[in-house]
């Protein structure tokens, strides 16, 4: 399987708001030189330098002044006098006014993040736009007739929303790939979401369209981050009702029952019957992964591979979370080789 993957990602380490106080971001870059040695290490394939894009392929999906934000916000940052990371710090919730963009950068950052956790820094942009990057070269790889491909994106992206940042996400790389597949061509994609966390974000993108299948297996949001997302009656909305699927999970589970869902969601996957398939690849879903509550083992990854292939489709596997980094290598490789077979 051909990897993609920018080490431009190097340019965004910064910090987050955790446990009331500011720290390291469990976010690293660490995590990706993890994955990609593990690529290399088990000869999974050739690994490419992904193109670039324009500004507007991100703007298919989030809104132009969303991606000017992302752009701009450092530089109206240090404009302030700043040099340490930017973090969001007041949010327009329930009946506050969310229809006016504030002028001023301390209201923008609160107005276009969910959380605490995606500060901007100065390589942020740049880093941000080239894990997009990857994902759409995955995706163009796909429509050239190939069967499947590793989008090593770093940052994540399934939290950011058409007009949000959050959860380590600035730019939504799933949601980018799956709508590039649709303007060039494809009638139906299905986002199948094995992160750990809820795809907030992909899911809010697509909620209320049928032409984007969004699936996804997370903790339970009443004890799980994001906490306001990912319900089972979630299911779309006007025209796309139907078409999102929850699989909301209780905190210890192992694959044994995971495995019971993940069938159900692979089987619901194929008889959409979609040109290509998205998968939002966290392996947060880890026994010691240090921030989230399942009980998957290194081994269930191979099946977890398999179960992905029996779907039927070419597949793009994109990076999403997963911290415990001495084995995220091991465990994102093993689905892929799962899906080889
Ligand atoms: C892409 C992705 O996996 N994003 C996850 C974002 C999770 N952010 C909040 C996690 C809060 C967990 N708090 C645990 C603190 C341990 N001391
Ligand atoms: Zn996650």
């Amino acid at each position: 399987m051909l990897t993609f993957y920018n080490p431009d990602h190097h340019l965004h380490h910064a910090s987050e708001l955790k446990d009331g106080k500011v720290s390291p971001c469990f976010e690293l870059p660490h995590r990706a030189d993890t994955v990609l040695a593990r690529v290399r290490q088990t000869g999974l394939g050739e690994i490419a330098l992904p193109a670039h894009y324009a500004n507007e392929r991100y703007a298919r999906v989030h809104s132009e002044r969303y991606v000017h934000f992302l752009e701009t916000a450092w530089q109206e940052w240090t404009a302030l006098g700043h040099q340490h990371d930017a973090l969001p710090l007041v949010w327009p919730v329930r009946d506050l006014r969310s229809d006016i963009e504030p002028e001023h950068i301390d209201g923008k950052l609160g107005f276009y993040a969910m959380d605490a956790g995606v500060a901007i820094t100065a390589g942020t942009w740049q880093a941000v736009r080239r894990s997009a990057d990857t994902a759409l070269n995955g995706m163009d790889y796909l429509l050239q007739g190939n069967g499947s491909a590793f989008a090593l994106c770093r940052p994540p992206g399934h939290h950011a929303a058409a007009e949000y940042m959050g959860g380590y996400c600035y730019l939504n790389n799933a949601a980018i790939a799956a709508q590039s597949c649709l303007d060039q061509g494809g009638k139906r994609v299905a986002i199948l979401d094995v992160d750990f966390h809820h795809g907030n974000g992909t899911q809010s993108i697509f909620y209320d369209r049928p032409d984007v299948l969004f699936v996804s297996l997370h903790g339970d949001p009443r004890c799980s981050y994001p906490y306001f997302s990912g319900h089972r009656d979630e299911t779309g909305k006007g025209a796309g009702q139907g078409f999102n699927l929850n699989y909301p999970l209780p905190h210890g589970t192992d694959w044994e029952s995971y495995a019971v869902s993940l069938s159900d969601a692979c089987q619901r996957i194929h008889a959409y019957q979609p040109d290509a398939v998205v998968i939002s690849l966290g392996v947060d879903t880890f026994e010691n992964d240090p921030i989230s509550h399942f009980r998957l083992t290194s081994q269930d990854y191979f099946k977890m591979g398999a179960a992905i292939a029996s779907i039927g489709a070419p597949t793009l596997f994109v990076m999403e979370g997963g911290y415990m980094v001495d084995e995220i290598g091991i465990n994102a490789v093993n689905v892929l080789q799962g899906f080889e077979g």
